[in-house]
């Protein structure tokens, strides 16, 4: 064993003997304090797996409590939303590089990766890049944007979301035999090859660069079989592509464990390696990764949704242990899972109590579940303990 590879199975043994010390999981009561207190943080107890992420514009507007769970916790970062076309190239020529230098510099500092969302876009892209211009000239503009935002970042961000949400939704069996692609502005100026565009000119930018295509429902029914056909394609067309992000944006009324379980193995067929990108497991209502309010029953965004019952904690934290144990299953192909916001008080759909940290920063029952989940599997991820 290389010295570097015990140093890394020591910490985690570690981190592991002072959770058994304080008596396991079911010793750490909910609530009973903030930030991880001991407890050890999950990027640690998954260090032999993937990547632990989460997702927000740092440091810019985070207490030092919630910048603290940051450290313990995730060892790569995605930027929410400072990264997209909309905020960070709002005009031709204009760029606003603040906060995402800010966010840059802040995990650097501490050793945490980055991963960049999202280069290409058909929400959060403002009009500039297609107005007026034929396929010459927005394909001129959309490498520019790719070239100058990924060669800022060139050696500092891990990998990128080249393309997000490409397919549309609704499929049907029909459908599921094509792309399917969803009729953006890219679609209309520059016809399916955007994509092979896209990828080709950020792996200039960064040649070592991981570069992804990330898209919600991919794994299941007609648009996980159409992600297949626009996968293939991609490859056959020599995209340098490295991975699919699973976006993973699920409630405890539906985690399609089977079918994640199915997919991740589809994707590793074609070579490609697998990340789970914006994970979040909404109480009650459905889920989904499109936008406006939070579909269903305590859906939305804004804060004050009914508070969670006991038996909505252990539904969700349920579901997070099936959802980690089939991560953990094909820790070969998966590279990173990362939740998207660090609190519920911090999540797109903070009314439905999505995330492993409450609004108060305390670890919630999912928390303890997803721990478990490595340390004492389940022989039968499929079924609740
Ligand atoms: O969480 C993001 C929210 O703050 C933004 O208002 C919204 C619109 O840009 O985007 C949210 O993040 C989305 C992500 O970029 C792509 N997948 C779906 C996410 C939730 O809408």
């Amino acid at each position: 064993m290389s010295g570097r590879i015990a140093t890394v199975f020591g910490c985690v043994a570690l981190a592991c003997l002072s959770w058994t010390a304080r008596g396991g999981p079911d010793d750490v009561k909910k609530g009973e304090k903030s930030g991880n207190g001991g407890v050890p943080g999950l990027k640690d107890v998954y260090k032999d797996s993937f990547r632990i992420g989460t997702a927000g514009d740092l440091p810019r507007g985070y207490s030092d409590e919630e910048l603290g769970l940051v450290e313990e916790n995730f060892n790569v970062v995605t930027p929410e939303n400072c990264m997209k076309p909309g905020p960070i190239h709002p005009e031709e020529g204009t760029w606003r590089f603040e906060r995402p230098d800010a966010l840059v510099q802040w995990c650097l500092d501490r050793q945490i990766a980055v991963h960049g969302h999202t280069l290409v876009w058909h929400a959060q892209t403002n009009d500039w890049f297609f107005r007026d211009g034929d396929k010459a000239e927005v394909t001129r503009r959309l490498k520019e944007h790719i070239s100058t935002l990924v060669g800022r970042y060139k050696g500092k961000i891990r990998g990128w979301d080249v393309v997000n949400e490409a397919i549309g939704d609704g499929g049907n069996a029909q459908t599921s035999e094509t792309e399917h692609l969803r009729n953006s502005p890219w679609v209309r100026a520059l016809g399916p090859e955007f994509l092979t565009l896209a990828f080709k000119f950020a792996h200039e930018a960064d040649p070592d660069a991981r570069l992804y295509y990330n898209d919600y429902n991919i794994e299941a029914g007609p648009k996980h079989a159409s992600s297949l056909v626009l996968l293939k394609r991609l490859i056959k067309d020599g995209a340098p592509i490295h991975g699919v992000g699973i976006q993973g944006h699920w409630s405890t009324n539906n985690v399609p464990i089977e079918a994640i379980d199915r997919a991740i193995a589809d994707y590793a067929a074609l070579g490609l390696k697998v990340s789970i990108t914006e994970l979040d497991v909404t109480i009650r209502g459905t889920s989904g990764g499109q936008f406006g309010p939070g579909p269903g029953p305590g859906g939305g965004r804004a804060g004050g949704g009914t508070p969670p019952s006991e038996q909505d904690l252990k539904a969700q934290a349920d579901a997070y242990a099936r959802l980690f144990a089939v991560f953990n299953k094909h820790k070969d192909v998966v590279e990173r899972v990362t939740f998207w916001g660090l609190s519920d008080r911090r999540s797109w759909r903070s009314r439905q109590h999505p995330l492993i940290f409450d609004a108060n920063n305390r670890r919630k029952p999912a928390y303890d579940a997803i721990v478990e989940a490595k340390l004492h599997p389940n022989p039968d991820p499929s079924t609740p303990r």
